[in-house]
């Protein structure tokens, strides 16, 4: 595996030498500050590119060339989004960047409800509990049905709590789950929350699959050609949230994705975080089954609460949790010796600690939800003993 960092630019608060000196090899980022459905210009590409080379490091992925609003939704409108995805994938080639994450998540990247839980060692973590974010969705958001999408004792818990929020807390649990709607370019507040909800409204699973098909049908021809290889990101957390579909959360729904356009370019970002959440996804035998269309992993463990789905997890230290990530990088081992067999030029797949616990001088620092320096540097030392002591086989 190729060890990786995600960067988030300049204004990261963790620098290139920082990275470097937590062992990464490479950089995962994305020019952020451009918004979804706008063209990636060359010139800004080969200028983040030479920024990240002379730290010594390689930009080896793209997290993430962003899918506009419009292209999920299968707007007629969205001609021009399309013609600018690919434009930027033509410039990315050009200037030696392979590897492209994106994912297809309606309205939200990523959710949680608390940024900073306390864990008993007094690290903080990222959690998502269901109570809560059914007290935001029935009692802060008043979606309309969504009583409807919660079992009964939840409803009654969700409810309960709600009744006990302070202004505070209201203000906080808004705030961390707005955190997670993409928009470093974009101010969201709960109205323009329900607007986005209701650019979804007729739009079931089968509906958003159609709209990735109409997708990868117009990019994977042309990332085939320029030798790219495309990667979807599952969703985070793995099941439909606030009644927006999700078909990016199990085995089957990436089973549907490549093949639905077979090809070399049309594969998985294998994030063991998001579909760790999770209880019925074997994260194991889904390396096994999907290995050869995974370019690109995410390392990261949570912690499942009750075992149902939707249910509750907090991010857990990437070698305890709920999954068996020693399991995980043998089956992602196992699949590199596969490649270099076949002579694929790909055989190294580059791997990321995907988040960690703020630990240390982690809760001193201001950066981005879930991406410390020391929480993620403890994360990728442990994560890279256990490739190196697989690597060395039986040893008893
Ligand atoms: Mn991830």
């Amino acid at each position: 595996m190729r060890q990786t960092w995600r960067w988030f630019g300049p204004l990261d608060n963790v620098t290139l030498t920082e990275i470097r000196q937590a062992g990464a090899q490479g950089i995962v980022t994305a020019l952020y500050d451009i918004a979804p459905g706008e063209m990636w210009s060359r010139a800004d590409i080969r200028a983040r590119k030479d920024l990240i080379e002379a730290a010594g490091l390689s930009w080896d992925v793209v997290e993430s060339l962003p899918v506009s609003e419009a292209i999920r939704t299968g707007a007629p409108d969205a001609t021009l989004h399309f013609e600018n995805w690919i434009a930027s994938l033509e410039n990315l080639a050009a200037e030696g960047v392979q590897v492209i994450c994106y994912n297809f998540m309606p309205v939200l990247d990523w959710t949680r409800t608390d940024l900073a839980a306390p864990m008993a060692s007094g690290a903080t973590a990222l959690r998502f509990n269901l109570i809560d974010f059914a007290a935001f969705d029935i009692c802060i958001l008043n979606r309309e049905s969504a009583e409807a999408d919660y079992p009964v004792q939840v409803v009654e818990h969700a409810k309960a709590r709600a009744a006990q929020f302070t202004q505070d807390d209201r203000r906080r649990l808004t705030a961390n789950i707005l955190a997670g709607l993409p928009g470093t370019v974009e101010h969201w507040t709960l109205d323009t929350l329900r607007e986005r909800l209701a650019a979804y409204s007729g739009i079931d699973k089968a509906g958003l699959r159609q709209n990735l098909s109409r997708f990868l049908h117009a990019v994977v021809p042309v990332a085939e050609r320029l030798n790219m290889r495309l990667c979807c990101h599952p969703d985070d957390p793995p099941w439909p949230l606030l009644g927006l579909p999700r078909i990016m959360s199990t085995q089957e729904d990436y089973i549907w994705l490549v093949n639905e356009v077979p090809s070399p370019a049309n594969g998985v970002t294998f994030c063991t975080g998001s579909l760790g959440a999770r209880p019925d996804n074997d994260l194991p035998g889904m390396v096994s089954l999907l290995g050869e269309h995974i370019h690109f992993l995410h390392l990261r463990n949570v912690r499942i609460e009750e075992g149902t789905v939707p249910g509750s997890f907090h991010e857990d230290e990437h070698l305890a949790g709920s999954t068996d990530m020693v399991a995980v990088i043998r089956a992602v081992l196992n699949e590199e010796q596969r490649r270099r067999k076949h002579g694929r030029k790909d055989a190294q797949i580059p791997m990321r600690p995907d988040h960690g616990q703020n630990i240390l001088d982690d809760h001193k620092r201001q950066t981005a939800p879930g991406y410390p320096a020391i929480g993620r540097l403890k994360g990728l030392a442990e994560l890279r003993g256990v490739m190196i002591a697989l690597s060395h086989g039986d040893t008893q």
